[in-house]
């Protein structure tokens, strides 16, 4: 049998990278895999031969998965597999720097149980305000790793930030998923740091069958140096299957401040009694992600149960 990864995926047809020929090859689900329908992009697989055409016959266990949940039936569903890294980029210049979408893009790689970086990119235009230290410590307690890049000005060096790694060398070979508004770079980037010429395909829906039901595609870029996994569904902003109750938990950073309020029903306000936020030597930093707590707790708030999908 043929170990090969799943690199795109259209119900019931596969495009499978045939890992030692890297090659990639068509092929069908068989039985109980056609059956359940749960194969993935970022799948390991094991192919068989039959007469001129490829069938998966077995799945490997997955490192992790990228999903969403769709409350209205019960069910998940899964986007895409093995993931290593989510990498989001954000500019400080053009598209204008939001905190709140980092935040949001975090959340899910905490919800994935998959490490991210924050790249921040066209630092050669950087906005005079912009205090990148700032930005990058604020998210140490994640042990989210910042980079500081230029994808135009090849002579950039970027900025230091703790570690000083090496971006280039620290992609090396990951499978990852690159986050971020559209314009901020994450084309130019890919190209540069790899060393070829990719397009991520852009808000592509392909409607199929009737009524409102979309198809979401989703593939994987092989490239020589890292793979690229794209897709709409992981790129929705939207965190309306994130309940209440597990929003807390998405911030791990912020743990124990909420364990240290007063009361339980805590709506960490300067002024709210026995806040622990408002209460310790605070700092700006840990206030910004509370920042972005809130925001996302109001708006899970305001959908209406019934209307969740
Ligand atoms: N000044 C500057 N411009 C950049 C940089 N990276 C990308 N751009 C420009 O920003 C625009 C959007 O880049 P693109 O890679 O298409 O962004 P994407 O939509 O995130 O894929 C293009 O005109 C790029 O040339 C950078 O580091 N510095
Ligand atoms: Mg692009
Ligand atoms: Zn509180």
């Amino acid at each position: 049998m043929l170990k090969a990864k799943i690199i795109k995926s259209a119900r019931r047809e596969f495009e499978c990278l045939i890992l030692k020929d890297n090659i990639s090859v068509p092929a069908k689900a068989k039985g109980l895999l056609l059956k359940k329908g749960e194969l993935v992009v970022g799948d390991y697989v094991y192919l068989e031969k039959e007469s001129d055409e490829y069938f998966i016959s077995e799945l490997e266990a997955r490192k992790n998965t990228i999903y969403r949940r769709i409350i209205r039936e019960n069910k998940i569903k899964t986007i895409a597999s093995n993931v290593d890294l989510i990498a989001i980029i954000c500019t400080s210049s053009l598209p204008e720097y939001k905190r709140g979408l980092i935040d949001r893009y975090l959340l899910r790689a905490v919800q994935w149980e998959i490490p991210a970086i924050v790249i921040f990119n066209k630092m050669d235009e950087a906005n005079q305000d912009f205090n990148l230290g700032f930005e990058s410590k604020r998210l140490a307690p994640l042990e989210v790793q910042c980079f500081a890049t230029s994808a135009k000005d090849l002579n950039y060096k970027g900025d230091l930030l703790p570690g000083n790694i090496d971006l280039q060398e620290f992609l090396k070979d990951q499978t990852i998923i690159f986050l971020g508004q559209s314009g901020v770079g994450k084309s130019s980037l890919i190209s540069m740091l790899s060393g070829e010429k990719i397009q991520l395909r852009a808000n592509e829906l392909a409607k199929v069958g009737k009524g409102s039901h979309t198809t979401t595609w989703s593939e994987l870029i092989h490239l020589d140096s890292f793979d690229v996994i794209d897709s709409p569904g992981i790129r929705t902003m939207s965190i309306q299957d994130v309940s209440k109750d597990e929003l807390s938990e998405l911030f791990p950073d912020l743990e124990d401040y909420f364990i240290r309020c007063k009361f339980k029903d805590c709506h960490h306000e300067e002024n709210t009694k026995g806040c622990a936020f408002f209460n310790s030597k605070n700092t700006e930093m840990v206030l910004s992600r509370l920042d972005s707590f809130k925001r996302f707790k109001k708006e899970i708030i305001e959908i209406p149960e019934w209307q969740k999908d």
